[in-house]
C-alpha cells in the first residue's frame, strides 16, 4: 500500500473539492404561490422601501412590472392605471402581475421577420427606425437610437434580431433572478415579513419600526399610551376605541424554575441524542430532527435541554438560558404538514419535557427554540480576531490552543450519540452544515487511513488532524477554517454565539425504543406548522374589531407567550404589532414594534415573548392593529 506521501494529495483534493462546492444549506422547498408571492415582493422591493408604500404613478407601476420581468405595453399600462387613479398598492400590483403576460420573444420575432425585407436575419437602423416610429407605440428617434445601440451587439450597423430576442429573454430572466437574489440577500427585508427572528440587541426590545414612519406612527401612538393596569390577566381593553385593533395584557410571575419538580426516571433510558440549533444568515433557526420508534404502547418521558460544554462547574456555557422545545409529529417524511402529537410544555429549570402515554409508532421529534434568546448579533469589528494556526520554530503549522478547544467542543456537539467517536453519518451531518456536501464511503476510507480512528470511526484526535491538514492544504490561510467555524455558530473571538447545542433524552417504560437523527428537507415547514398548530389548538382566538376574518391566538405557556395571526379573508392583511407597553420582555422578533404581512387564507406565527430576566415578574402587553392597505 501507499505511504503517507502518496495518500495525502488524494485526501486534500477531496477536501478541496468539497470546499469549492457551494455552501448549500437546507433546501427549502416552496410552493408555486409562495414563489409567485416572493417574485411580487422581490420586484416591489427593488423599487420601493416597503410593500406598504403605494405606487403613485404609472411610471412606477411600469418599473415594478419590469423588475418582475414583464414588458408591459403602454396600452396595458393605461388599462391597469385608468384615468383618475392616484395610487395602487402592493396587492393591486400582485393582481396586475398575475394578469400581465410574460414578454413574448416569439411574438417579437414574428414582427421583426415581417419587416426583414430581404430575409437575411438582419434589420438595418433605418428599417428599425421606420418600424418603431411609425407603428404601435411610437418612439422618438432618440429612443430608437438607444435601442439600436443596445441591440447592435457587433456594432456593424445591423441588428441581428434573433440575437436581440435572445438577449431580451435572458435579460428578463436575469432581472427576475436579480430581484429575488436581492431579497434573499437582504435579510432585513425578508424578516420583516416572513416571521423569522430579528437581529440586533439580543438583550433588549428596542423600538425599531421597519416601516416608513408615515405609515406606522400616527396610527399606533394613540393606542399605546395610558395603559396602567397591566396586571389584569388576559383581558381585552375595553378602553380601546380604535376599531381595527386588539390588545392583550398578561402578567407572568417570576420564573417558576424550581428543580426536581419533574424528576426524570433513572432507568429505561433510550440513549440520548445530541444536536444543535444554528442561526442562519436570515435569522431562521435550523437543527437536525430525530426519529423515535416506539415498538409498543407505553409511558414516555421526553426532554430537551441545552448542552453544557463548560469544564468549570460554576460557570456554565452562556447558552444555558436558551429555551428549547420538542414538537412530536406523527412521522411521515413525505408530507410537509404532519399531525402534531404533543410538545414539551412542562418546564423544570433549563429542561423542557412532556410525559404521558404514547402508542406504538414512528414519531418525528422536531427541536425548536423561540429565538428570544438566540439571535443574530451585530459583529463587533473592534474585537481582535482569534488566531487559528501558528508556525512552530521548525516552520511546521500547528493549531493554536484556542482553536483546539473550539474544535474539541465542535466534536462534542457533532458526536450525536455521545460515543466519543464520529461515524460517517455524524461526520456527514457536520459536512452538510459546513460545506453543503457529503463524504462518500471511498472518501471516508481515505480519511480513516490518514487520521486516527477506532472501530471505523474518527476519534477526537483524528478530527483535529483532519483540520490541521486542511490548514496545511491552504498553507496556513485560515479563511476556510473560519467558514467552518462560522457555520458552526462561532464568532471571530471563537465564542459560540450563534448556535446552541442541546441534548434530547427519552425514557420509555419497559420497551426498547430507538432514537436517531434524520435530516429532512421539509423540516422547517413541518416545524412551523406544528408550532402554529400547538398555539391555535391551545389558545382561544379573538378577532380584531371590524375585521372578523382576522384572528389572533395568544398562547400562554409556562415560560413564554406565543401568538399566531390567522387570516381567513381573501386578501393579504398587514398587522402592526406594538409591544412597547410590555415589561421585562424579549420578543423573538428582536424588536418591540414591527409589522407582519399575512397572505390571504394563511396563518403565521406573529411572535414568541419571554422574560428578559427570569427572576422577575414580566408583563406581556401587545397591541395588534391592522394597517389599512390604502
Ligand atoms: C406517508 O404518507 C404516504 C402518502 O400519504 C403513505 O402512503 C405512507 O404510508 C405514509 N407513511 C407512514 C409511515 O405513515
Ligand atoms: C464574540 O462573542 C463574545 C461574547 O458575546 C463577545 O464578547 C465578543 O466581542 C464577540 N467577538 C466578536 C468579534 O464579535
Ligand atoms: C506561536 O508560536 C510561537 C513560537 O513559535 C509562540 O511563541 C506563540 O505563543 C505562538 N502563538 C500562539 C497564538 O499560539
Ligand atoms: C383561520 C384560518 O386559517 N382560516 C382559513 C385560512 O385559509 C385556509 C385555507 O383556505 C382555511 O383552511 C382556514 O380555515
Amino acid at each position: 500500500p501507499c505511504d503517507q506521501d502518496c495518500d495525502i494529495p488524494l485526501v486534500s483534493s477531496y477536501k478541496q473539492h468539497i470546499r469549492r462546492g457551494p455552501r448549500v444549506r437546507l433546501i427549502k422547498t416552496i410552493s408555486v404561490e409562495e414563489r409567485f408571492y416572493m417574485t411580487c415582493r422581490a420586484a416591489y422591493l427593488s423599487v420601493f422601501r416597503s410593500s406598504l408604500v403605494n405606487m403613485t404613478s404609472k411610471d412606477q407601476l411600469c418599473s415594478v412590472l419590469q423588475q418582475a420581468g414583464k414588458n408591459p405595453s403602454q396600452k396595458a399600462l393605461d388599462k391597469y392605471w385608468p384615468p383618475g387613479t392616484n395610487k395602487l398598492n402592493f396587492d393591486d400590483f400582485c393582481e396586475i402581475l398575475k394578469k400581465e403576460k410574460a414578454a413574448e420573444p416569439d411574438q417579437l420575432m414574428r414582427i421583426f421577420k415581417k419587416f426583414d425585407a430581404n430575409c437575411d436575419g438582419y434589420i438595418s437602423h433605418d428599417e428599425l427606425s421606420r418600424i418603431l416610429t411609425s407603428s404601435g407605440e411610437k418612439m422618438s428617434p432618440k429612443e430608437v437610437d438607444e435601442i439600436f445601440s443596445l441591440a447592435d451587439v457587433n456594432k456593424d450597423g445591423k441588428l441581428d434580431y434573433a440575437e436581440f430576442c435572445r438577449l431580451l429573454e435572458s435579460t428578463v430572466e436575469q432581472c427576475q433572478n436579480a430581484a429575488l437574489e436581492k431579497l434573499e440577500a437582504d435579510a432585513k427585508l425578508k424578516r420583516q415579513n416572513f416571521g423569522n427572528q430579528m437581529d440586533n440587541s439580543p438583550q433588549s426590545l428596542e423600538s425599531q419600526p421597519e416601516l416608513p414612519a408615515s405609515e406606522t406612527q400616527p396610527r399606533t401612538e394613540p393606542e399605546t399610551t395610558q395603559r396602567k393596569d397591566s396586571r389584569s390577566s388576559s383581558r381585552p381593553s375595553s378602553a380601546r376605541s380604535r376599531r381595527s385593533s386588539l390588545s392583550t395584557a398578561i402578567t407572568m410571575g417570576a420564573g417558576s424554575t424550581k428543580s426536581g419538580r419533574l424528576a426524570e426516571p433513572k432507568s429505561l433510558q433510550v440513549p440520548a441524542a445530541l444536536g444543535c440549533f444554528y442561526l442562519e444568515e436570515d435569522g431562521t433557526i435550523v437543527s437536525l430532527q430525530y426519529r423515535l420508534i416506539i415498538p409498543e404502547t407505553t409511558s414516555v418521558y421526553l426532554t430537551i435541554r441545552p448542552l453544557n460544554l463548560s469544564p468549570i462547574p460554576d460557570k456554565p456555557s452562556p447558552w444555558m438560558y436558551v429555551d428549547s422545545a420538542l414538537y412530536v409529529v406523527m412521522g411521515n417524511e413525505t408530507k410537509e404538514d404532519s399531525n402534531l402529537v404533543c410538545f414539551t410544555e412542562l418546564r423544570d429549570k433549563e429542561r423542557f419535557l412532556w410525559r404521558g402515554e404514547r402508542n406504538a409508532g414512528s414519531y418525528l421529534l422536531l427541536p425548536f427554540t423561540t429565538g428570544c434568546r438566540l439571535m443574530k448579533r451585530t459583529r463587533k469589528t473592534a474585537t481582535k480576531t482569534a488566531q487559528l494556526v501558528n508556525r512552530t520554530q521548525s516552520g511546521e503549522l500547528e493549531l493554536t490552543k484556542e482553536f483546539q478547544v473550539a474544535l474539541s467542543d465542535i466534536f462534542e456537539v457533532i458526536d450525536l450519540d455521545g460515543s466519543g467517536l464520529l461515524s460517517l453519518e455524524e461526520y456527514n451531518f457536520f459536512e452538510q452544515r459546513t460545506s453543503g456536501e457529503k463524504c462518500d464511503e471511498d472518501a471516508w476510507a481515505i480519511c480513516k487511513e490518514n487520521f486516527d480512528t477506532r472501530k471505523n470511526e474518527l476519534t477526537r484526535q483524528g478530527f483535529l488532524e483532519l483540520n490541521l491538514m486542511e490548514a496545511n492544504d491552504r498553507e496556513g490561510d485560515p479563511r476556510d477554517l473560519w467558514l467552518t467555524l462560522e457555520a458552526m455558530g462561532y464568532n471571530r473571538s471563537l465564542e459560540m454565539v450563534e448556535a446552541c447545542p442541546f441534548v434530547i433524552a427519552v425514557y420509555c417504560e419497559d420497551v426498547k425504543a430507538t432514537l436517531q437523527a434524520v435530516h429532512l428537507d421539509s423540516g422547517i415547514k413541518m416545524l412551523n406548522s406544528a408550532v402554529q398548530r400547538s398555539i391555535t389548538s391551545k389558545a382561544e382566538a379573538r378577532s380584531l374589531k371590524g375585521h372578523e376574518n382576522v384572528l389572533v391566538y395568544t398562547y400562554k405557556g409556562e415560560s413564554r407567550i406565543s401568538s399566531v395571526i390567522a387570516n381567513k379573508s381573501n386578501q393579504k392583511v398587514t398587522v402592526h404589532i406594538n409591544n412597547e407597553q410590555s415589561k421585562n420582555c424579549a420578543s423573538s422578533r428582536g424588536m418591540s414594534v414591527f409589522a407582519v404581512e399575512v397572505p390571504a387564507r394563511t396563518k403565521m406565527v406573529c411572535q414568541h415573548v419571554m422574560a428578559l430576566n427570569e427572576q422577575q415578574e414580566w408583563t406581556y402587553n401587545c397591541v395588534e392593529t391592522i394597517i389599512p392597505s390604502l
